[in-house]
C-alpha cells in the first residue's frame, strides 16, 4: 500500500524545514514520501505526481513553499484529498508572504493553512495524523498518547521552575 501522506516541497531548500513534518509523522507511526515539485518551476510534473499519487491512495497532501508560495493551491486544485499548506519564510515579508499566498484560496478549493515555518510544519504532520485517525484507531491512541506526553513535558518544565527556588 502507498504511504498515506505525500509531502511537496517547492524547493529542495525548503527541506530544512519541510524536515520538521517528516520527523514528527515518524514520531506518530504515519508513512510518507516527499517530493520537490515546484507549482511554477515544474507544473506539469507536480500535477502529474498529485493525481498519480492521489491514484496510488495518498489521503492528506502537506505542500510546503516560500515566496509566492502556489503549490499548496495548485495541489488542492489538482485534488479532492484534503491538503495541508506550510507558508515558508525566506520571501521579502519573511513568510508573511507565503502565509497570504497559501491562505488566501478562493471559496470551493481549501487549503488548511497552518503557521509559517517549523512549527507549521510540524502541526503539518500532526493535522494529518488527526485526519487518518478518523479511520484508525490505533492511530487515533498514539495521537491522544503524543497529546497528553505533550501536557506532561509542560507539567514537568512547571515543576522544574518552581521547585527552583528563585521566584518572587
Ligand atoms: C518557492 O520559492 C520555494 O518553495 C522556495 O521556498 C522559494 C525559493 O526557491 P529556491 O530559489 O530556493 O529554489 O518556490
Amino acid at each position: 500500500m502507498t504511504e498515506p501522506v505525500m509531502i511537496l516541497m517547492g524547493s529542495k531548500n525548503d527541506w530544512d524545514v519541510l524536515r520538521e513534518t517528516g520527523a514528527e509523522l515518524d514520531r506518530l507511526g504515519v508513512r510518507w514520501r516527499a517530493h520537490v515539485a515546484s507549482a511554477h518551476r515544474s507544473l506539469a510534473r507536480t500535477l502529474e505526481l498529485v493525481s498519480r499519487g492521489e491514484a496510488d491512495g495518498v489521503r492528506v497532501f502537506i505542500c510546503g513553499a516560500g515566496m509566492a508560495a502556489h503549490l499548496a493551491g495548485v495541489t488542492a486544485g489538482a485534488t479532492v484529498r484534503p491538503v495541508i499548506g506550510v507558508p515558508l519564510p525566506g520571501g521579502v515579508a519573511g513568510g508573511l508572504d507565503a502565509l497570504l499566498a497559501t491562505v488566501q484560496m478562493p471559496g470551493g478549493v481549501p487549503v488548511a493553512t497552518v503557521a509559517v515555518g517549523k512549527a507549521g510544519a510540524r502541526n503539518a504532520a500532526v493535522l494529518a495524523a488527526q485526519i487518518l485517525a478518523l479511520s484508525d484507531p490505533e492511530l487515533d491512541a498514539r495521537v491522544r498518547r503524543a497529546r497528553a506526553d505533550q501536557a506532561a513535558t509542560v507539567a514537568a518544565a512547571d515543576a522544574e521552575l518552581a521547585g527552583g527556588g528563585s521566584q518572587r
